[in-house]
């Protein structure tokens, strides 16, 4: 296999996952970052449901950030590639949870930045926020490892991490003092080597989401 060709804008936003995984995995990717003005001409045509991201593989256009993000997550071992189903079931709960949480972020973000209208930023902390991560930290004290499911890193951890990011970015690290499992898991995460490694060399986005 040809090392996959991974598309998406210069943007965390709706496809950070992947390259995050591919990062902690270190499953080599070309991670293209297109210019917002390349897009509707070069690329949109291109991807199979016009829109990114997408992976290019062999030569063949696969889209949907969470496909992406499994296709790579097993061939770093960072989810099951086989097994009991509801050993499965136990991680895809939590990630389709966490991904829920980071897509009503995504959508407020993309409103202020992209569409000019902070009125969802502002009430995001109050209706979602308050609501949804007080059971980050649940899951974790639930789980009692350090990590979300099972007993060390996997896609779903990472995912928790992309959502704390933007956490952080919207209400400062002081945000998390109230929840000190999702806390020390935020340390723990991007104290791994090859996570630190990518944020370190991660360019400055298009658009802070
Ligand atoms: N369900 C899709 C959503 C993809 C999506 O909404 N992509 C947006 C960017 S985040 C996009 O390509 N927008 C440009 C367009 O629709 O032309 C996924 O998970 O990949």
């Amino acid at each position: 296999m040809s090392k996959p060709v991974y598309y998406y804008f210069n943007l965390r936003a709706r496809g950070e996952l992947p390259r995050l995984v591919a990062a902690a995995g270190k499953v080599e990717i070309e991670d293209k970052r297109i210019p917002f003005s390349e897009w509707p001409g070069q690329y949109k045509s291109k991807t199979p449901y016009g829109q990114l991201s997408a992976l290019v593989v062999d030569g063949h256009w696969y889209a949907q950030k969470l496909a992406i993000t499994l296709f790579l997550a097993r061939k770093a071992g960072l989810y099951p590639t086989s097994g009991n189903p509801v050993d499965i079931l136990k991680y895809d709960h939590v990630l389709n949870f966490t991904e829920e949480v980071l897509e009503q972020v995504v959508v407020a973000l993309v409103d202020k930045h992209i569409h000019n209208k902070p009125e969802k930023l502002e009430k995001l902390k109050q209706d979602v926020l308050d609501a949804k991560i007080p059971i980050f930290e649940k899951l974790l004290t639930q789980n009692g490892t350090g990590y979300f499911v099972g007993d060390k890193l996997s896609v779903v951890d990472l995912s928790a991490f992309d959502v704390t990011e933007h956490l952080v970015d919207l209400h400062g690290k002081a945000y998390l003092d109230s929840y000190p499992l999702l806390k020390a898991h935020f340390d723990r995460v991007g104290k791994n080597e090859n996570i630190k490694k990518y944020i370190a060399s991660r360019p400055a986005p298009e658009y802070n989401l």
